[in-house]
């Protein structure tokens, strides 16, 4: 299929909403077959001390949420000892922009976790968690990757890319870290041969030109790096925030903007229905208008679940496995860059 350019990814939208799903199932199908992707993996939120001001964000607990915690090591190992006994893979560590915890504080966890559990993969730091602790150690992005892998990163989460337009993302977060500098980390992780996933934050204020100009720029650092595994487009969650937007988007603009991204970034492997933002139920569907992959068990996540998401206590592995069979597709275990371990 030809590269799709701009206008006519903006076309899609318009056409018939099953047609469009069956454009997108078909690709997925070339790539993937019937497999639909997760690990086995826990989210750990270290603190939600926060010095930026993004509105979206309920999380953060300098503004709405009075109740400001920041984990020691010890409660974090505590967790990590737990998953493992049960069978996790991968921690997924995101925190807070937190001016009150030292470079170290934040180091120590992957040197810890890595020291005592080398079999885990370590996804962490988002690229506005490398930008804020640049700024605030006076240290250049390349020392703090080259500091993350001596501390035992393996990959990088995709968040904090919300949506690159700089006229939204002045709405939105102005003052974290900008569309080029989220690039320049990412390209920066990919040179140094590591994976890395991007996210797009949809249904506020974003309008549908915003998320075709997204995925574009995702496109065209893709072309030249090959680093992003994975496309996550995050469902806005409305609850506790300062965006103060009261309609959520719908299931249907959902959906068509999964198969879109699905069309667009032809050279991204996977794209992620994560469950935590669309429900469980819609990233089943998701599954047949492009969607390969629903992230994992997770055991329990704070961020999107501050905002009103379901998912605060994650979700049970056979329960998981048996909707997604049950839903016509295969469960595939896979690691945390996409190596296949068990077929459920
Ligand atoms: O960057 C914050 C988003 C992200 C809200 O890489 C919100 O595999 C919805 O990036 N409504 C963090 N979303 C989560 C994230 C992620 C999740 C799962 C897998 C991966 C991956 C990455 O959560 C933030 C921000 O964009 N977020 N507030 C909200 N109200």
């Amino acid at each position: 299929m030809n590269r799709i350019n701009f206008e006519d990814a903006l076309k899609l939208y318009d056409m018939d909403f099953f047609e469009l799903g069956d454009l997108a199932d078909k690709c997925r199908k070339e790539l993937h077959g019937n497999k639909t992707y997760f690990n086995i993996n826990r989210h750990i939120n270290p603190t939600n001390v926060c010095a930026d001001v993004c509105l979206f964000c309920a999380y953060s607990a300098t503004r709405k949420n009075p109740n400001q915690y920041t984990m020691s090591h010890e409660d974090i190992l505590k967790i990590v000892e737990e998953i493992d006994k049960n069978g996790a893979k991968e921690v997924h560590i995101v925190s807070a922009h937190n001016p009150n915890v030292t470079l170290d504080w934040y180091l120590g966890i992957f040197k810890k976790i890595k020291t005592q559990y080398p079999h885990i993969h370590v996804k962490a730091l988002t690229a506005a968690e490398v930008d804020f602790l640049s700024r605030h150690h006076k240290l250049s992005y390349d020392e703090v990757l080259d500091l993350m892998i001596e501390n035992g990163v393996d990959s990088m989460p995709g968040g904090g890319a919300e949506i690159f337009d700089e006229k939204v993302r002045d709405k939105i977060c102005k003052g974290k870290v900008t569309s080029d500098q989220w690039f320049e980390i990412h390209r920066k992780w990919h040179e140094r041969g590591k994976k890395s996933n991007v996210t797009m934050l949809f249904g506020h204020v974003e309008s549908r030109e915003n998320r075709i100009d997204h995925m574009m720029r995702i496109r065209e650092l893709q072309d030249k790096t090959g680093g992003f595994n994975c496309f996550i487009p995050l469902v806005y969650q409305t609850e506790n925030n300062y965006l103060n937007i009261e309609a959520p988007i719908t299931a249907n603009e959902v959906l068509k903007t999964m198969a879109v991204s699905r069309l667009v970034l032809d050279n991204v492997p996977n794209l992620k229905a994560y469950w935590v933002t669309s429900t469980v139920n819609l990233a089943l569907v998701a599954q047949e208008f492009g969607a390969n992959d629903l992230d994992g068990t997770i055991e329990k996540e704070s961020i999107n679940s501050a905002a009103g998401a379901k998912s605060a206590n994650g979700v049970n592995l056979e329960d998981f496995t048996a909707l997604i069979k049950n839903s016509g597709f295969s469960p595939v275990e896979r690691d945390s860059v996409y190596n296949e371990l068990k077929v459920w």
